[in-house]
């Protein structure tokens, strides 16, 4: 038998808590609102969902439907990206789907979306279950970024589900994949084919929430990760006094990551993509922002700092955004010529030679490494993996090159020594928080409520989650709801909005009117790591940015 930690062990008897209306089980009473519409362009998506749009929302209260739930075999699926709390939503799910009918199945597809078209999948039992509670990773059964989308595709799914007996499919994963799990539940009504589809706010990423979605699960943990790292390599900062720590932090695309750890952390700097692409920034002026802080501490005698760096920002920086584009056409469209270049150098002047005059000169005042990075392969949906691009030591150099012009010209008399470092997987597979592990348990369980009570095309959602669980509110949301349309490799589609942070709301406000004195000041915060047991003002927080949007 494997051989689990004390902590583990400990977790694994930890009782997520509950929202009220579960407090029975999932047999529950479901309340209907009034027909809902999308967030924007609904005739369009009325027309592409003629099956699920309009959909009420759904509230459950505690008691019992007078009609009895059907017997329930259920597949589950987790899409994409690891993060903390997933095993949770598993476990939530097969509890209440035990609590309507202790004949009730589930199935884990294994690795992904592709276990469904594939039909590799595993029977969760008690035993399997109860060695995952309360525990980081989705290695139940694996995850995959297969993206379901083509009839081809639900037919499979269709095909696999009969030959099971499933009627019900829970997709639990990021905007794209749930976008995809509505997909799948709009073609198996509009076929009447009795399979029922729901799915669960998944990313560490945070950018899947919404007016009726808090949070999408395993933020909190990632980021409370991230900000005792963080909080630990500032107290090293200020105790040796001698480097600059520059710091990238995963977040594809959204800062939300950055900025959540930027709140605990109190850092000299924080850069917040979606400002720079706001106020449309150069690298240039990035650079020139990060030279003015390092310059000031500097002068009062502090060589040393603190620097977060979201993963994403190169694509929100518009001069890098155009280069980007045109080398993801050029790497597509010249595959083959570009795969036989075996030297570096021929590489980057072939990329050179095919861009146009601005995104050339863009990529040959970057440093050589970087311009390689761009180079890489892109993931499954022709996408630079921001996560292989070192900005951290590109914007690292590209300071030092700036001080170094300011020291010739008798402007600045410091010292300037860097560490770089890149926190990201880190935190994806770390035990849940007791707030993840509460939260993700009450989705899942939400989730065979919903199956139960005959639902599709909708999203499990917990609401109220900043205050004690004895006030949660628990439901369902039309994916419809969260849709409008959006260019994707030059087709206009349906997909749910992805949040971005909004430059006007509570969490950056609150940022913006506190970084001026972080920046100079030494006021670093050290969060420590995350606790399981204990006080709960210890234990039980909700994260800052939470907790500012909600106040
Ligand atoms: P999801 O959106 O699927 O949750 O994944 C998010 C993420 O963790 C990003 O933060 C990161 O850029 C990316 O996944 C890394 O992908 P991979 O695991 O394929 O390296």
């Amino acid at each position: 038998m494997t051989q689990i930690s004390a902590l583990q062990k400990a977790r694994a008897a930890y009782q997520p808590k509950l929202p009220p209306a579960l407090a029975n089980g999932a047999n529950v009473k479901a309340i209907e609102g009034a027909p809902t519409t999308s967030v924007a362009h609904s005739e369009r998506i009325a027309k592409l969902f003629k099956g699920t749009f309009g959909s009420p929302e759904v509230k459950f209260e505690a008691g019992q439907d007078a009609e009895k739930a059907a017997c329930l075999t259920v597949g589950v699926i987790l899409s994409g990206g690891q993060a903390p709390g997933g095993h949770n939503v598993i476990a939530g799910l097969y509890d209440g789907l035990k609590s309507i009918c202790s004949k009730n199945k589930l199935y884990g597809f294994l690795k992904g979306p592709d276990g469904l078209v594939k039909n590799e999948y595993v029977e969760l039992t008690d035993e399997i279950i109860d060695a995952y509670r309360n525990t980081g990773g989705f290695d139940m059964i694996g995850s995959g970024r297969t993206k379901l989308e083509t009839a081809d595709q639900f037919e499979l799914g269709r095909k696999n589900c009969e030959a099971l007996g499933i009627n019900s499919l829970v997709v639990i994963g990021g905007d794209d994949s749930n976008t995809n799990a509505c997909m799948l539940a709009e073609y198996y009504k509009s076929n009447n084919i009795p399979i029922n589809v729901v799915g669960c706010p998944k990313t560490i990423d945070g950018d899947l929430k919404n007016e009726q979605i808090e949070a999408s699960f395993g933020f909190d943990t990632a980021c409370r990760v991230y900000s005792e790292l963080i909080g630990n390599i500032q107290r090293d900062a200020n105790s040796a006094k001698k480097y600059w720590h520059f710091i990238k932090l995963m977040g594809r695309s959204a800062s939300h990551i950055a900025l959540e750890c930027a709140l605990q952390t109190q850092p000299n700097i924080a850069i917040i993509s979606e400002e720079v692409a706001d106020r449309k920034m150069t690298i240039g002026e990035i650079v020139e922002d990060m030279v003015k802080v390092i310059t000031a501490r500097s002068a009062n005698g502090d060589n040393f700092g603190v620097a977060l760096i979201p993963e994403g920002l190169i694509e929100f920086i518009p001069e890098m955004k155009a280069l980007i584009s045109q080398l993801n056409d050029l790497l597509a469209k010249e595959a083959s010529a570009f795969s036989q270049l075996a030297d570096q150098d021929e590489k980057i002047q072939f990329i050179s030679s095919h861009l146009d005059k601005d995104s050339s000169y863009t990529f040959s005042s970057l440093p050589h490494s970087i311009q390689l990075q761009l180079c890489l392969d892109r993931d499954p949906h022709g996408n630079v993996q921001v996560s292989l691009i070192e900005t951290e030591k590109m914007l690292a150099e590209m300071v030092r090159q700036r001080l170094t012009e300011l020291k010739a010209e008798g402007k600045y008399d410091g010292k300037f020594s860097t560490q770089a470092h890149f926190f990201g997987y880190e935190g994806r597979c770390a035990a849940p928080s007791n707030y993840d592990a509460d939260y993700c348990y009450s989705l899942g369980f939400t989730a065979s409520a919903l199956l139960g009570a005959g639902k599709t095309g909708y999203m499990s959602s917990v609401r109220n989650t900043t205050k004690p669980a004895s006030e949660w509110v628990c439901g369902g949301i039309p994916i419809t709801m969260m849709m409008n349309m959006e260019r994707r490799h030059g087709e206009d589609k349906p997909v749910i909005q992805k949040a971005l942070v909004k430059l006007n709301g509570a969490p950056f406000l609150h940022f913006v009117a506190n970084r001026e004195e972080w920046a100079v000041a030494t006021e670093y915060v050290y969060p420590g790591p995350i606790q399981y047991f204990g006080p709960s003002e210890v234990c039980d927080q909700v994260t800052k940015t939470l907790e500012l949007e909600r106040k």
